[in-house]
């Protein structure tokens, strides 16, 4: 019971603190989708996967320099997404090696998980999209540090969706570490938490951020009850 209130307590500060005041945006009060990404912090930026139950990523272009950590958080919605580094030419096509280039980073197919990478070099773009099947046809797709004329973002995702439906359905082999211009030190993370999200061992991945610790410890504490 104590817990109960607690978390009745703690939800609507938690909430404010993390949206702000209401933007021009979007007004809906629908639940996100779980987890969703919580608000950037210093030197680290968050990604939403499939934000709303679209076939998008949220944001899809960011600026981040080098060392910035990059974290795209998978919901927990029954419907496989992935992270997987791509290149402007072939926007829903895997970064394969060359003989001057490594391979690109893959998160793999991924539900309620977390995938993180390094920036490690700012002045050059970092191209991705999702593998599932048609999902980068249908716009999936994003970038790091997109040039603002030439090949830029837009580009990038127009060109996804010309390939629509003829997007060659990609092979899942996992997650890849590793990466071009920015590099995953780690194979995807379980994620229970995040902004609106639930659950009862998200204690590592929110480390990071006081509101959402509180929050998670609120909710263990009051399923630990249960
Ligand atoms: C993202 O792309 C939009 C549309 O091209 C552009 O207006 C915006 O400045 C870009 N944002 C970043 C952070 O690159
Ligand atoms: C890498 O090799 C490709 C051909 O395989 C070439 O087009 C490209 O310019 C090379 N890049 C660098 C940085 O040397
Ligand atoms: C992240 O990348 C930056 C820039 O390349 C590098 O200096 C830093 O050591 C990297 N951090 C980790 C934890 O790998
Ligand atoms: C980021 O790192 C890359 C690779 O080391 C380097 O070429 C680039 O100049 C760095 N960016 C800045 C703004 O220093
Ligand atoms: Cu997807």
């Amino acid at each position: 019971m104590l817990a109960a209130a607690l978390v009745v307590i703690v939800l609507p500060t938690f909430a404010a603190a993390q949206y702000g005041p209401p933007p021009s945006g979007p007004t809906t009060t629908a639940a996100a989708a779980v987890p969703s990404a919580p608000a950037d912090t210093p030197g680290h930026m968050n990604i939403d996967v499939a934000f709303q139950g679209q076939f998008v990523f949220h944001p899809a272009n960011i600026t981040a320099p080098n060392g910035t950590f990059v974290t795209f958080w998978f919901p927990n919605t029954g419907l496989d997404h992935s992270v997987t580094q791509s290149s402007f030419a072939a926007p829903c096509t895997y970064l394969a090696a060359t003989s001057n280039s490594t391979a690109g980073f893959d998160s793999g197919l991924q539900s309620a998980k977390t995938f993180t990478i390094n920036i490690t070099d700012d002045t050059k773009p970092i191209w991705y999209h999702c593998k599932q099947v048609g999902h980068c046809g249908m716009g999936m797709a994003g970038s790091i540090n997109a040039p603002a004329t030439g090949n830029t973002h837009d580009k990038f995702v127009a060109a996804a969706m010309a390939i629509g439906g003829s997007e060659v359905t990609e092979n899942d082999n996992g997650p890849v570490t590793g990466g071009v211009n920015g590099i995953a030190t780690a194979a995807p993370a379980a994620s229970t938490g995040g902004a609106g999200g639930s659950g009862s061992s998200a204690a590592t991945s929110l480390a990071y951020n006081a509101p959402l610790a509180l929050l998670a410890g609120a909710l263990a504490l009051s399923l630990a009850l249960l």
